[in-house]
């Protein structure tokens, strides 16, 4: 590069082009080049250092982007299932016109709350569920659900009625870090996750302590790692609640101050026997009672549960028990410990007002359980779900129970599926749409979790969409039209009035649109016809986010009116005038924009608990926790002896966004990892093949001996075992909910206990 002439080199240079990875919910910004006989390639990647929340760090996958852009299963036209199960393709007039039909002869006949929806987005592309909610308005469907429901609901109605809303915490600056069944060394979802580890490993005056039963990279790197035996941490983490409230490390201030209900958990606390839970969770007093006097010592702890206790036995509980160790300890509202973001949208409700139509369970944040979605639909009552919309998911390989759900999908009147390739779902589908991919429209998520600068990353497409694929902005409308919710007249004067200018625009909406109950639920589409075409070229799809800087304006005008003046700005005093800038600077700036700037001390306000207090005691979970007492901890029957997590992230895991199995640089077969015990006891070695046995299934797969696991616990990978690129061939590993059971599950949320399978080891 050195070598070229001037002109040359700043040509080459500019054909570097911001966008973001996809593929995990970090979404950090990057550069890629394009390339290939067709220039259609992702070939060159590096780190966006403009972009304000990841400011050039990258991992290893999105150098393996490619897999995903130029899939051998990508779709390229509507397919309808012939009556044989095979697929025919189709055009898009047929397609829409035969989908809205059927879905709207499903509302006619039984209702529009038949009709389900899942999805909406995975790691990188949540707008297509923002225009996904005019067609369910249409349709009048009401239930729905996603991915989220089989992992963090349970945590958003503890965290709900706790305090408020959803935290998250700060990494960054925190004397110690506590993750419990976390590795984001591998699953990052903070920003910059490998520096920020090492930053806390390095420093003697700041301590990682890690809570998993595999020695993972990140306990590898810890000052205390808690190797709790599988699926037993509401015992460790009772314990550690336990020791910080019987040792007196309570801050005693903050709870004066801040905190109802600490009584009644203390004496619940006080009740626990320590060395006993300790020995049931499987881990050494001493070290547990020095983590805890550790987080008490310290001047800011940031935590984070995920998947290792969230899809585990006693999810919701562990969720509450995590929650008092640093309520109890004041970690919260100020640097270095757990805040309640600005969200532009958020992702993260924890109320539960209602429950599903026939299993009856919990609906949090207004997701179905995704256990029970199976069970809403194979049963023979009323109000049985009897069409799906699934967007942007893989329900037939992600959630639990595979087979259970390929029959419900199959027992529905009418599946579409909206995606970029032919998932394990779409080949359930009576109709697939195929949808441009991420790098061909414009595209956004709303995992903006940051403090106090929030970041927001409206993505500009890389590529031309080909011919066939169609962004679902355009599905949607397109759907709503045929469903006859929207005519030339509701449409053509807000046209009018966008050739004007958007302040023009903005009036006839707010006139004609806001206060409508027709066309009001209509706005997603509705701004994508009229406003969407004005917007430059290729941003149509990002005209539902105008709508939402309006109401982020409205909701959080001073933490934007910071984020303005800081970017250089001029800050307008009037809401509108707010979103209109916001909106500008998302579409101008192509790695990313500072949405929020808050401060420490409002993060008060924002609890939104009675009196903005933190309230410590629920009933439920107290009366949970003292359940623990009368159960013996980890002990699984002689016929399963093993614990199987099925689902760990690993270098080159991303849910199912990428189908080959090639793209794996590492571990292509997706080895069932075994401790060096657990192979000597069953005599097998590296790549030996064994089968894997649950109470569900059994399948073939190599082993790897590991000294990260302990005895007693194994592990497979998640997103591998992709039927690609024909249904007949799978190759690349298992796929870890042919194992897995619906019915086993968390009783208060309902989230999987995918970490914990009894299962055994055959030899073949
Ligand atoms: N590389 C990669 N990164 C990803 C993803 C991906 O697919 N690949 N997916 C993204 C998504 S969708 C999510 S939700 C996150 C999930 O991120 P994580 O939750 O960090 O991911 P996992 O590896 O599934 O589980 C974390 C840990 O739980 C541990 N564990 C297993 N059983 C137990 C137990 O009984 N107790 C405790 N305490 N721990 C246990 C495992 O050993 C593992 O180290 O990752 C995101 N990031
Ligand atoms: N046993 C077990 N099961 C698990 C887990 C586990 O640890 N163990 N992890 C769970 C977790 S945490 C999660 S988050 C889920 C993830 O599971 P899902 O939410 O089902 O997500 P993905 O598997 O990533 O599927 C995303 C789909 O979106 C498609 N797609 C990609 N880009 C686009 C686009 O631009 N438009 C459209 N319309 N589609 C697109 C992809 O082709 C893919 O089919 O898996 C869960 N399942
Ligand atoms: S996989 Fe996640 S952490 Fe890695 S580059 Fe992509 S978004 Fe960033
Ligand atoms: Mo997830």
């Amino acid at each position: 590069m050195t070598n070229l002439p001037a002109a040359k080199r700043s040509s080459a240079a500019s054909s570097w082009r911001p966008t973001a990875c996809i593929l995990c919910e970090c979404n950090c910004g990057i550069e890629v080049q394009l390339g290939g006989e067709n220039g259609r390639q992702l070939t060159r990647f590096r780190g966006d250092r403009a972009h304000p929340a990841s400011q050039g760090y990258a991992c290893e996958k999105p150098q393996r982007l490619d897999y995903y852009q130029n899939g051998r299963d990508r779709l390229t036209t509507p397919l309808r299932r012939r009556d044989d199960g095979s697929f025919e393709a189709i055009d898009w007039e047929t397609a829409i016109s035969e989908v809205a039909e059927r879905l709207a002869r499903v509302r006619d006949t039984w209702g529009g709350e038949t009709i389900f929806y899942y999805g909406g987005g995975g790691q990188g592309n949540h707008l297509p569920g923002a225009y996904a909610t005019a067609t369910r308005r249409v349709l009048g469907s009401r239930y729905r659900s996603s991915a989220l429901a089989q992992e963090k609901t349970g945590e958003f109605w503890v965290a709900q009625r706790m305090i408020g809303g959803y935290t998250r915490a700060d990494f960054e600056h925190c004397e110690v870090a506590l993750f419990i069944g976390k590795n984001p060394w591998h699953s990052h979802s903070i920003p910059r996750a490998r520096v920020t580890l090492r930053e806390i490993a390095r420093d003697d005056k700041r301590a990682l302590i890690v809570i998993d039963p595999r020695r993972s990279e990140t306990a590898e790197l810890a000052d205390i790692h808690l190797q709790v035996r599988p699926g037993c941490d509401a015992w460790l983490v009772a314990a550690l609640a336990a020791v910080i409230s019987q040792e007196d490390l309570v801050d005693e201030r903050f709870v004066a101050s801040h905190v109802d209900g600490a009584d009644v958990v203390r004496a619940a606390l006080g009740e626990i026997d320590v060395a006993s839970y300790c020995a049931r969770a499987g881990v050494d007093e001493a070290l547990v009672r020095r983590a805890a006097r550790r987080i008490a010592a310290a001047e800011s702890v940031a935590t984070m549960e995920d998947l290792g206790v969230q899809m585990n036995r006693h999810s919701t509980l562990v969720s509450y028990l995590h929650r008092l160790s640093w309520m109890l300890t004041g970690n919260f509202g100020k640097r270095g410990t757990a805040y309640l973001p600005t969200a532009m949208v958020s992702l993260a409700g924890g109320s539960s007002n209602k429950l599903s139509p026939v299993a009856g369970a919990r609906i949090i944040g207004g997701l179905v359980p995704c256990n029970v979605i199976a069970e809403e639909i194979l049963s023979d009552h009323p109000k049985r779900y009897r069409a799906m919309i699934v967007e942007a998911a893989n329900p037939a390989h992600s959630l639990a129970d595979s087979q259970r759900m390929r029959e419900a999908l199959r027992a529905l009147d009418t599946v579409v599926v909206i995606d970029v390739a032919m998932s394990e779902t779409a080949r359930e589908a009576d109709y697939v749409l195929p949808a441009s991919s991420q790098f061909e429209k414009a595209e956004a998520t709303f995992f903006n979790f940051e403090f106090p600068h929030n970041t927001f990353h409206l993505r500009r497409p890389l590529l031309d969409a080909p011919d066939g694929p169609l962004p679902e902005a355009e599905i949607h409308a397109r759907l709503v039209e045929a469903l006859g919710a929207l005519s030339d007249a509701d449409v053509a004067p807000l046209r009018a009035a966008a050739e004007e200018g958007r302040e023009a625009f903005a009036k006839a909406f707010m006139a004609k649109v806001m206060f409508d109950a027709r066309l009001s639920p209509l706005a997603p589409v509705l701004l994508y016809r009229t406003l969407g075409p004005k917007l430059p070229e290729g941003m149509q799809e990002s005209a539902v986010l105008w709508g939402l800087c309006y109401r982020y304006a409205m909701q959080h005008g001073a933490s934007l009116g910071r984020a303005l003046a800081a970017a250089g700005v001029e800050v307008p005093s009037a809401p509108g005038e707010l979103a209109e800038r916001l909106f500008d600077m998302m579409l101008e700036r192509p790695s990313g924009v500072v949405f929020a700037i808050d401060d420490w001390v409002e993060q008060w306000k924002r609890v939104g608990t009675p009196g903005h207090r933190i309230q410590l005691a629920l009933d439920d979970m107290l009366a949970e926790m003292r359940t623990l007492a009368e159960q013996d901890g980890g002990e699984i029957g002689d016929e399963y002896p093993l614990v199987l997590s099925a689902g760990e992230r690993r270098a080159f895991t991303a849910n199912t966004i990428v189908r080959d199995p090639a793209w794996r640089r590492k571990d292509a077969a997706g080895a069932l990892r075994i401790s060096p015990d657990d192979a000597k006891r069953l005599g097998v070695g590296d790549g030996d093949r064994v089968r894997l046995r649950t109470k569900r299934a059994a399948v073939v797969v190599p082993v790897e001996v590991s000294e990260m696991m302990q005895p007693g616990h194994i592990s497979l990978p998640n997103g591998t075992g992709t039927a690609y690129p024909n249904a007949d061939e799978q190759a690349g590993g298992v796929a870890p909910n042919e194992l897995t059971a619906s019915e086993d599950r968390d009783r208060f949320a309902g989230t999987p206990w995918h970490k914990h399978v009894p299962a055994r080891i055959e030899l073949l």
